[in-house]
């Protein structure tokens, strides 16, 4: 009984960082699911945080304290710091640059083979699929090259439009299913040693 409860608790505040090449659309990602609607944004100049209570999907009623940091080349030397010790990393790309899809692969790269970061479960959101000419999430996995990580990191590909919010609550449940698969597995494997 001690267990499940304990078990519980420690689900109730997720660490996610929010990354991405400027305007991807993570302040907007952001927004959205704080609150439910669409709010228009300004470059990220330093970051964001906000405490969200999910409200939709099976990861409805968890709590995850997201942090959102600019994107802007200056800044990214800060992601290591932020991304340092997640439960989750959601990784924003703007799914009709494409010409950038190579500087966001190097960047997701770098940021995922920190040694901190290593098994911390990743969505990468494939925003903007508004717009046409948008990528789909195939060829964006390519371009990407998500199966060159490492096989420690599980990882989701989500289309979405944060202008409307689709697709939000869809790679939310995803992220929550990687972050609660993992606790289990190093749970598993302390139980081991
Ligand atoms: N069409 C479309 N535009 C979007 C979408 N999501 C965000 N945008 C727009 O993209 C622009 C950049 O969005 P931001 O959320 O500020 O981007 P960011 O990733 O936070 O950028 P930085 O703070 O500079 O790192 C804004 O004009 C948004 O309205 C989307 O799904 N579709
Ligand atoms: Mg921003």
């Amino acid at each position: 009984m001690g267990n499940i409860s304990s078990n519980i608790s420690s689900f109730q505040s997720l660490h996610i960082v929010m990354l991405g090449l400027d305007s991807a659309g993570k302040t907007t990602v952001l927004y959205r699911l704080k609150f439910n609607e669409f709010v228009n944004t300004v470059p990220t100049i330093g970051f964001n945080t906000e405490r969200i209570r999910l409200s939709n999907g099976a990861a409805k009623g968890i709590s995850c304290h997201f942090w959102d940091v600019g994107g802007q080349e200056k800044l990214r030397p800060l992601w290591k710091s932020y991304s340092r010790c997640t439960d989750g990393i959601i990784y924003v790309v703007d799914s009709v640059d494409s010409d950038r899809l190579e500087e966001a692969k190097t960047e997701l790269h770098k940021v995922t083979k920190f040694a901190e970061n290593l098994g911390t479960p990743l969505l990468v959101i494939a925003n903007k699929q508004d717009l046409p000419k948008s990528l789909a999430v195939p060829e964006i996995e390519r371009q990407l090259a998500l199966q060159e990580l490492s096989p420690s990191t599980p990882y989701h590909v989500q289309p979405a439009c944060a202008i409307i919010g689709e697709g939000l609550t869809e790679g939310m449940d995803k992220l929550y299913e990687m972050i609660l698969k993992r606790r289990k597995t190093l749970k598993q494997k302390k139980k081991q040693r």
